[in-house]
């Protein structure tokens, strides 16, 4: 009940952020992109931690309106970014639950991207298993027309739940993102699963350029795991070895100092 009451004093006291993670081309390190993360920063008690509150927000179904607030500053920040540092093909990857699949969604982000000047194909829809799992016509229409309307769609968290491979069969996805665990398991102690898990992420790469979608891995923390997602031909990274989730501010002044 207190976390239900943060959120709404929240919504109403405009607390919520939208922190900005960096995605990086493993050839190179130059940045592709970025992740929203929701941060709700509350006045006494600092940033609080994300997971819980946007469980408590989906459960009360009050994560419709936080992810509105969400989606407009993550993209207000992509346009901020986008004037200082003249990145002008950076995309924005914005995560979505599946109550947020609401017939009024693709006009609201047209709007928003059009008071920013942000051009459709900069945005990247994410998904997780949960929106495909509910196999709802209208979920599907409606991510049918954020992809007609440029947008790309990334499956986050590959690899974690059930049968992820047949929704690649039923649902338009551009863009696979790597559970963090198997970035994790890459270099495990024990010979078996460092070598399983290798094959694994291998196969999954394959197979996804074979159908034309980006590879990204979750969670890079480490040189060891970058140089060897590289290799094994992953396209992007994302991790606390390149960029924490950052505030856009301190993003931006970190972009400045390191140009
Ligand atoms: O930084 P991290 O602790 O931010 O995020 C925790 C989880 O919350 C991640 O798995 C992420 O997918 C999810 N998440 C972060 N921001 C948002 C958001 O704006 N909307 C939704 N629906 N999920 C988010
Ligand atoms: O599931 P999703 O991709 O949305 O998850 C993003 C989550 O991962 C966020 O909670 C973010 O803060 C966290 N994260 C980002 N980079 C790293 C990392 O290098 N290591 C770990 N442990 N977590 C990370
Ligand atoms: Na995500």
């Amino acid at each position: 009940a207190e976390i239900e009451a943060n959120i709404e004093a929240g919504l109403v006291d405009n607390w919520f952020e939208a922190f900005l993670q960096p995605i990086v081309n493993l050839n190179g390190r130059g940045i592709a992109g970025f992740e929203a993360l929701m941060r709700l920063n509350h006045p006494q008690k600092g940033l609080m931690p994300p997971a819980e509150i946007i469980s408590v927000a989906e459960e009360t179904a009050k994560i419709v309106r936080v992810g509105n607030v969400i989606m407009e500053k993550a993209i207000a920040n992509l346009a901020k970014i986008s004037r200082i540092s003249g990145m002008q093909d950076t995309y924005l990857a914005i995560n979505f639950s599946p109550l947020q699949f609401e017939p009024a969604l693709p006009a609201r982000l047209a709007a928003f991207v059009g008071r920013h000047g942000i051009r459709p194909e900069r945005i990247v829809v994410e998904i997780t298993e949960a929106v495909l799992m509910h196999d709802n016509p209208e979920i599907r229409m409606i991510v049918t027309e954020l992809r007609r309307f440029g947008c790309r769609i990334a499956l986050d968290d590959f690899g974690t739940g059930y049968s992820s491979l047949s929704y690649l069969n039923r649902f338009p996805v551009d863009i696979i993102k790597i559970d963090q665990s198997f970035t994790r398991a890459i270099n495990d102690g024990d010979d078996d699963v460092r070598q399983k898990s290798r094959m694994l992420i291998e196969g999954i790469t394959t197979l996804s350029h074979k159908m034309n979608c980006t590879v990204i891995a979750e969670g890079v923390e480490t040189e060891e795991e970058c140089r060897t997602l590289h290799q094994m031909g992953l396209d992007y990274g994302q991790g606390y070895l390149f960029h924490r989730p950052q505030h856009a501010a301190t993003l931006i002044e970190e972009l400045m100092a390191s140009q």
